[in-house]
């Protein structure tokens, strides 16, 4: 990029002030949030975009990336880009950035805290209590992280995070993934089936995408069993939706905490109907602190794009420097 010159920046829905702020004084943004016409308004911008901010909301596909022959840098809001087509971006010379490593400890202290609220039962607790039925009786006795071993389904940077906080639980930690993880000392299950057969609590911390979709499936719920409990902190395809609600409905499985869906923001009614599961609206990374830290890391990978430098950092599909168009 010529140093005097500010680049065409598609910006896909708002973000935190860092992001909007950060990227208004570096580019010429377009901001898809204020078209009244999204599809006119990508007609008239995409010939000129070089770079596009996203944060999950807005797929950016194929289709919509071949459509701005003049793209450069996907810059994720945000460690999961499966709403990227980063395997196309690499084969076009496109470069995809992500927001690794800074939400790591948010997302594994959410984690545990809907692990415990799961077991807990402790927003239902609260709402007794306000409900004022506390007075009438106590609350019933719940179950316990106390006689559980648990298997983490991923232990990449978060899942590793997880498993630390995990081991001041003194409990029994294994895990699963295609490859063993390096220098962790955990058991690896190369099979899913036969680690949750083994386990009690099973915590996906695994890439959405198509080669985890539905990993989660019938057989491993029922390997799970009627003692076992589901905590999804990953992307909502993991899970195979409709026969999770079967399990829980039929207690194949005791419990559920979930932070992700398959429709966001759309929530099986299924599942708000049932008392054995916590439900959080996808806010596993979602404080102030780290929100901030994860949009200063999307300017700074776009900053050192438009300054001709190496993006900070690039995701494993798209090596840089980038293969030519
Ligand atoms: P990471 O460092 O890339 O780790 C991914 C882990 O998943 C690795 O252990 C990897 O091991 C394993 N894995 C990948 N594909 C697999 C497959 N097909 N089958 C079995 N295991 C597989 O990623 P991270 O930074 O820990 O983040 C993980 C994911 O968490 C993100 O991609 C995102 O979707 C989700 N997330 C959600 C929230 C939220 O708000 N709820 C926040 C942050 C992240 P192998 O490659 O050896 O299989
Ligand atoms: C964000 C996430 O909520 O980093 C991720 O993969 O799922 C979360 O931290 C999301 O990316 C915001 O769009």
């Amino acid at each position: 990029m010529i140093a005097t010159e500010r680049p065409d920046l598609l910006l896909t829905g708002k973000m935190v002030p860092v992001v909007e702020e950060g990227v208004d004084k570096l580019f010429t943004v377009h901001r898809l949030a204020n078209a009244k016409d999204r599809n006119a308004f990508l007609a008239e911008v995409s010939p000129r975009i070089r770079a596009i901010a996203t944060g999950g909301q807005f797929p950016v596909t194929a289709a919509i990336m071949e459509k701005m022959p003049k793209l450069e840098i996907v810059a994720n809001f945000g460690v999961g880009y499966d709403s990227v087509d980063a395997k196309w971006a690499g084969a076009h010379g496109i470069v995809v950035t992500n927001t690794p490593d800074v939400l790591n400890d948010e997302v594994a202290d959410t984690t545990i805290a809907l692990l415990l609220n799961t077991l807990r039962e402790l927003p239902q607790a609260e709402k007794y209590l306000r409900a004022g039925k506390w007075r009438e009786k106590p609350y019933p006795l719940t179950n316990t992280l106390r006689d559980r071993t648990i298997g983490i389904v991923g232990m990449g940077r978060i899942g590793k995070v997880i498993a630390k906080r995990l081991e001041g639980f003194d409990r029994p930690i294994v895990y699963h993934s295609r490859k063993p993880a390096a220098g962790v000392p955990y058991k690896h299950y190369p099979d899913l089936v036969a680690m949750a057969k083994d386990v009690d609590v099973l915590i996906a911390i695994v890439p959405g995408g198509p080669a985890t979709k539905n990993m989660i499936n019938a057989d491993v719920l029922k390997a799970l069993g009627p003692n076992g409990v589901l905590i999804n902190v990953a992307r909502g395809s993991v899970v195979d939706e409709p026969a999770l609600i079967e399990a829980l409905k039929n207690k194949t499985i005791l419990a559920a905490g979930l932070d992700v869906f398959a429709e966001e923001p759309k929530v099986p009614q299924a599942l708000i109907d049932m008392e054995n599961v916590v439900l959080l609206p996808h806010v596993a990374s979602a404080t102030h602190w780290t929100r901030r830290a994860m949009g200063q890391l999307v300017v700074d990978n776009l900053a050192a794009w438009a300054a001709g430098k190496d993006p900070i950092t690039p995701v494993v599909e798209t090596p840089w420097p980038p293969k030519k168009k």
